[in-house]
């Protein structure tokens, strides 16, 4: 009897250490858990981080970028105010300039360049609206000069809107042939051809320069075409 109640308390002995183990067994599991869990949201923090600190870098370097691009901006418009002024000549007895901001000084007359592209009657509005006109071509110096300071093809104030193949000035002063640019075409017809092609009322206005680039010589073209143009106004006296 004694024998068996031994081995009744051996088992429930054996059963409560299993019971101890398991109870250990789940606690280590939690604390696996926990720590992956924290050591997870960790890492995810630390990428986070990361992520914001790459961006920030970034925001850095394109702020300075936009700073340096400004600086070498502002670097040439100063550059390019002086130039003009060079070019813009001072009245020597009263030292004042002879022709407004932006124009260029030359032969007597003042010169703006469009920086803008317009078709033939805008360009010669606005060149009302500055005070000038679009440019008269009177002499082989005045061409050079133009041909000079341009690189593409500009308006000038040549036209034959009302008759046609009767060129006059915006002035109205008709054209005097003994001063006149138009292109020469050895082996085909030379400028002013009146090409129709596609528009039936054909070319009706003047342009300085090619399009394909030789700006030494006059085209008629078509009047609705945008092209950069040339002003010219009085100097000051
Ligand atoms: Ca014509
Ligand atoms: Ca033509």
């Amino acid at each position: 009897m004694e024998m068996i109640y031994d081995d009744v308390n051996s088992a429930n002995n054996k059963s409560s250490r299993c019971m101890g183990n398991q109870v250990t067994s789940s606690k280590r599991t939690k604390v696996l858990l926990i720590v992956l869990g924290v050591s997870l949201v960790l890492a995810l923090g630390g990428l986070c981080v990361l992520g914001f600190m790459s961006m920030a870098r970034e925001l850095e370097e394109l702020t300075a970028n936009y700073t340096n691009y400004r600086e070498k901006f502002d670097a040439l418009h100063n550059q390019h105010e002086e130039t003009l002024r060079k070019l813009n000549r001072l009245n020597p007895s009263t030292g004042c300039a002879l022709c407004a901001v932006n124009w260029i000084y030359s032969g007597g007359k003042c010169y703006y360049f469009s920086t803008v592209k317009m078709n033939w009657t805008q360009s010669r509005d606005h060149c009302v609206s500055r005070g000038g006109h679009l440019v008269i071509i009177n002499s082989q110096a005045e061409q050079d000069f133009l041909s000079s300071k341009v690189k593409v093809t500009h308006w000038i104030g040549l036209n034959d809107l009302d008759t046609e193949g009767h060129w006059v000035w915006v002035n109205n002063q008709p054209l005097n042939d003994s001063a006149e640019f138009w292109m020469k075409r050895e082996d085909g017809v030379s400028e002013p051809d009146n090409w129709t092609e596609g528009h039936p009322a054909g070319e009706d206005c003047a342009s300085l320069g090619h399009p394909g680039g030789d700006t030494e010589i006059w085209m008629d073209a078509f009047c609705f075409q945008e092209k950069r143009f040339v002003c010219e106004a009085a100097a000051a006296v």
